[in-house]
């Protein structure tokens, strides 16, 4: 009896290979796995004395050859064996193969070059050969199964189960490079890419009649999606669609910043010269909103930030990373608080919208303020201190719901109208919020103004500036309005709709 083995992940692979030398196989094996065997005494074969062909290019042709393939497909039948024997081939009774890591390599960002080199080829021939002969050939593509290999003869049924998982396996790796590939060429997410795989059971959806659960489209990440819980009850449906937005949110800003939301709308948004404080403006932005909110943070989450969450409610905290003390304190003092450390992906590149039976398709909003050229179009300019405001009071509009108009003082959110149906509503329940922190304000509408109505309600509360995209028909009258009270105004040119 003859084993091939040659995997990229050797976890198991020495023992394995001495059990089977134990069990009478002959073994045969490619370059790094073989090594690993000769090192650890394990007798093996190398795969180029089989093909009588050294391994070329590098590796990238190792096993691809008639010596191999033959002794994988033949049928264990009277003519296929004959034919075998006429060439003087070995029938191959066993394929253990797992294959170049792709997913990691691509996940550390490595250029066009290096993904390439890390497609595996001979890996997936061999796969899909050996499974395609289950009746004849055992396949073993996880560790996790070595032993039930080692259990003696395998019945039909565990052969075919076998060969289903290394199907599944192939067609998850191409998919996975179809995605890659599809990124790089800017085309919309094929159907390999739309394939589903749950991460985990829900124990309900929005609300408790609802059963949910959470899937992985392909093979994406996200810094939600793939976040490590750390402490805290689990999370729920609307823990992560809240946090997804939070943390969609806080990444926009390069500093310290802190992002509370409510039903994945932003509530306070704060940056500082640190975390705590950033937490504390966030909080103190609407502290009413607040209560039993998710909150995302950019940067380490320290014991003094744990601590100052001390006197409120939320749900969720995720950061980039929770230093030890700050973990302990959590887990003792608030040991429902969900803590999160985000994933390592950015964000993925599509977003999907539902539809009775299927969905929309999109790239995401990935345009950010350092992509604009703002055009100041009022005869008042904006302050330097208004500039910094205009920019921070846009990014947070971009990530609440349409309309959307948010003021915002001093680096933090004063007054947010978000998911309102009309543009003056939303102005209206800023100023609303905002009170006496309207005056010296500045405005940011997510999308342009229709008529001059919301100029001059900001300029009632005292908005200073105002930032939209411009564009309206009545452009002119706004730009007006502005000049008549005495307000700046900046035209970005580029919308963020959220609907
Ligand atoms: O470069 S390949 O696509 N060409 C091949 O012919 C080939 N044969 C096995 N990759 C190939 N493999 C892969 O090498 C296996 O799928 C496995 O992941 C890896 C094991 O290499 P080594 O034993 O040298 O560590």
């Amino acid at each position: 009896m003859r084993a091939l083995l040659s995997v990229s992940d050797k976890t198991g692979i020495v023992d394995f290979a001495r059990a089977l030398v134990g069990r009478g196989y002959e073994i045969i094996s490619t370059g790094g796995t073989l090594n690993a065997l000769v090192e650890a005494d394990v007798p093996a074969i190398a795969v180029s004395d089989v093909t009588s062909f050294p391994e070329i290019l590098g590796g990238r042709v190792k096993t691809l050859h008639p010596n191999i393939h033959g002794g994988i497909l033949a049928r264990r039948d009277e003519e296929h064996l004959a034919e075998l024997a006429a060439h003087g081939i070995t029938a191959i009774d066993l394929v253990c193969v797992n294959l170049y890591p792709f997913r990691e390599t691509i996940a550390k960002g490595v250029d066009l070059a290096e993904a390439l080199e890390n497609i595996d080829i001979g890996g997936p021939a061999m796969l899909r050969a050996a499974a395609k002969n289950f009746p004849g050939v055992i396949v073993l593509v996880d560790p996790a199964d070595y032993n039930l290999a080692l259990g003696g003869d395998l019945n039909s049924h565990e052969r075919q189960r076998l060969a289903a998982k290394a199907y599944a396996h192939t067609s998850s790796y191409d998919a996975a490079i179809t995605t890659y590939l599809s990124e790089v060429t800017s085309d919309l997410p094929t159907r390999a890419a739309l394939e589903l795989s749950q991460v985990a059971e829900l124990r309900y959806g929005e609300n408790p009649h609802q059963p949910a659960a959470l899937y992985r489209l392909g093979s994406e990440r996200g810094p939600v999606l793939d976040a490590v819980v750390l402490a805290g009850k689990p999370m729920s449906f609307n823990n992560y669609a809240d946090a997804d937005a939070a943390w969609a949110l806080v990444r926009e800003f390069e500093g310290p910043a802190c992002v509370a939301v409510k039903h994945a709308n932003p509530c306070g948004v704060a940056i500082a010269h640190d975390v705590k404080t950033a937490w504390e403006r966030a909080r103190d932005a609407d502290t009413l909103s607040v209560f039993g909110g998710v909150v995302a943070v950019n940067a380490k989450v320290d014991l003094e930030a744990a601590q100052a969450m001390r006197g409120t409610f939320l749900e969720v905290l995720i950061a980039p990373e929770v230093s030890e003390e700050a973990l302990a304190w959590f887990q003792a003092k608030k040991p429902d608080l969900r803590v999160l450390v985000a994933g390592e992906a950015k964000s993925g590149r599509f977003d999907y919208r539902p539809l009775v039976g299927g969905f929309l398709v999109q790239e995401r909003d990935s345009r950010v303020w350092d992509d604009l050229c703002p055009e100041v179009v009022t005869e008042l300019q904006p302050t330097d201190q208004a500039w910094l405001d205009l920019a921070f009071a846009w990014r947070v509009g971009k990530h609440a719901r349409s309309n959307c108009v948010v003021l915002a003082r001093d680096g933090v959110t004063v007054g947010v109208g978000a998911g309102a149906v009309s543009r003056i509503w939303a102005a209206e329940r800023a100023v609303m919020n905002a009170g006496e922190r309207a005056e010296g304000s500045v405005l940011a509408s997510e999308a342009f103004f229709p008529f001059d109505d919301v100029v001059r309600l900001a300029a009632s509360a005292g908005v200073s500036a105002i930032v939209q995209p411009g564009g309206a028909k009545r452009d002119e009258e706004v730009i007006a309005a502005c000049d008549e009270l005495g307000v700046a105004m900046i035209f970005t040119g580029s919308r963020h709709f959220k609907h």
